[in-house]
């Protein structure tokens, strides 16, 4: 238990809604809110939160709203637990409970400097780096621009509304695991305004935008024994909205500010011009070596993070995954030494109060697996480097999907349909050129690198043959 909650030094009712947090979810509440808290508590400022979620989430909205928008983070590891009470919330916005114009007026309002974001991959529509201009949701948004429901078509509609009522641009803030997440993301507003009207676009283009980051802290969805943590934090009383995650944060944001800086650096941040080196080497080492424990720890009936790291096979084969296949295609960051950063991974995997669940970090796995491992695979090829473990990683998948369509389960992941579909009727080669061939995750060069099946082909082998314990093994001799 910690001895006090650190609480904040600022009056919360001083702040105004300057930043619009689209996906308050696990994530932004451990990360984002406490950077710019701490950031507040250091530097002072009007910077105020307005929460959004636009889909499920209206409910957890109103009991923040509940709570006086005030909430628990408290970081946890085998030392113990630092908690803290975070107060920058100041509204909370829901198009299904408020109504749409709430949110559009809200982002053409005056006070509203940036638009910060965590949605997830599949957020943001994208197919292969541009906007998906098939996706369902932007097909229905872009025939009906006015009542969007996915976050490129809300932040257009606002920002539309933003220029009408002739105020200046603002900042929008990716803070999603993607390579060039500040690209992407311009990149899909751009071309969804340009189908609405080309001098929408330019003023876009002239006047918003779009700083890269790099993100980081482990934060799993909240457990019974989390919340059982929170209450007695919070003296008895279950705290609904609060959230618990590790001690370590990291935050690389790239200093490209339209209308004013929150205090991010203030509270912690690093402001750098080119943020892309930290992104590629935190992608590929970390969220690389999760998707691996993901997969192989799934499949071995090995259910959290922590556990894989006791497994001395599977501790082995995520340090040898980052540094072996993942380091060689990194570019040097100065002052970074790369193997003390892997060390310092492989002991925060091993926090043994996180629970940080092997199933959770499944989901979605189609949405990850170029940033995470196809592209380092791409560069190892050329370099005639091998890369055992990262094909263990891309077969594991394959592996989960037929499993689970032999159990008639279900799969979290917005190609599930079509990825089950496939699996209950083929396996081994059949199944494994069946879904190297979908090419929105493999490119098509990739897939047809007779060097990249072979090795997807013999890790598939492997499992099926050895079991999925003893294939990390052979693969990381
Ligand atoms: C994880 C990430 O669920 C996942 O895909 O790899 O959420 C990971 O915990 C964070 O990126 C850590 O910063």
């Amino acid at each position: 238990m910690p001895e006090t909650v650190i609480r904040a030094n600022f009056d919360p009712a001083s702040l105004r809604p300057r930043i619009l947090h689209i996906g308050f979810g696990a994530f932004a509440r451990a990360h984002l809110m406490v950077y710019l808290q701490e950031g507040l508590n250091a530097a002072g400022g009007d910077w105020g939160v307005v929460a959004c979620r636009l889909n499920s989430g209206a409910e957890e909205l109103s009991a923040l709203d509940d709570a006086e928008r005030r909430y628990l983070v408290a970081e946890v590891d085998g030392n113990g637990v630092t908690a803290r009470e975070i107060a920058v919330v100041v509204g909370t916005c829901h198009p299904v409970r408020d109504g749409i114009d709430s949110l559009l007026d809200l982002i053409a309002s005056e006070p509203l400097s940036v638009i910060s974001l965590t949605i997830t991959e599949k957020g943001y529509c994208c197919r292969n780096g541009q906007l998906d201009l098939d996706h369902k949701g932007i097909r229905a948004d872009l025939e009906n621009p006015e009542n969007p429901k996915t976050a490129i078509g809300v932040i257009v509609a606002g920002l539309a509304r933003r220029r009408a009522a002739g105020l200046s641009g603002l900042t929008v803030l990716s803070c999603d695991n993607q390579p060039d997440n500040g690209r992407l993301v311009r990149a899909a507003v751009l071309a969804f305004a340009h189908q609405r009207d080309g001098r929408l676009a330019d003023w876009i283009d002239a006047h918003v935008t779009f700083p890269g980051t790099m993100v980081d802290r482990v934060v799993p969805a909240l457990d019974d024994e989390g919340r059982a943590l929170l209450k007695e934090i919070n003296g008895g009383v279950a705290d609904d909205n609060g959230i618990v995650c590790e001690p370590f944060r990291q935050w690389v944001i790239e200093d490209d500010f339209a209308a004013g800086r929150p205090p991010y650096a203030e509270g912690g941040a690093m402001l750098t011009d080119d943020v892309r080196p930290f992104e590629m080497m935190k992608l590929r080492m970390l969220n690389g070596a999760h998707t691996f424990l993901a997969m192989l720890g799934s499949l071995s009936g090995i259910e959290t993070v922590d556990a894989c790291m006791a497994d001395p096979v599977f501790r082995k084969a995520a340090r040898s995954l980052m540094l072996d296949e993942q380091r060689p295609t990194l570019p040097a960051i100065e002052g970074v030494d790369i193997e003390a950063y892997a060390d310092d991974l492989i002991s925060r995997f091993a926090n043994p109060k996180l629970k940080h669940r092997t199933g959770q970090i499944a989901w979605d796995t189609s949405q990850k697996l170029p940033q995470r491992l196809l592209h380092s695979v791409e560069e190892n090829i050329a370099a005639g480097r091998p890369f055992p473990l990262l094909a263990l990683a891309v077969a594991g998948w394959i592996r989960f999907v037929k499993l689970a369509a032999d159990n008639g389960g279900t799969l979290t992941d917005p190609l599930a349909e079509q990825l089950l579909a496939m699996a209950r009727e083929r396996d081994g080669e059949a199944l494994v050129d069946g879904l190297i061939a979908i090419d929105t995750i493999f490119d098509a060069d990739l897939a047809a690198h007779p060097a990249f099946r072979a090795a997807i082909l013999k890790a598939y082998d492997n499992i099926v043959e050895n079991g999925p314990r003893e294939a990390v093994a052979i693969a990381s001799r």
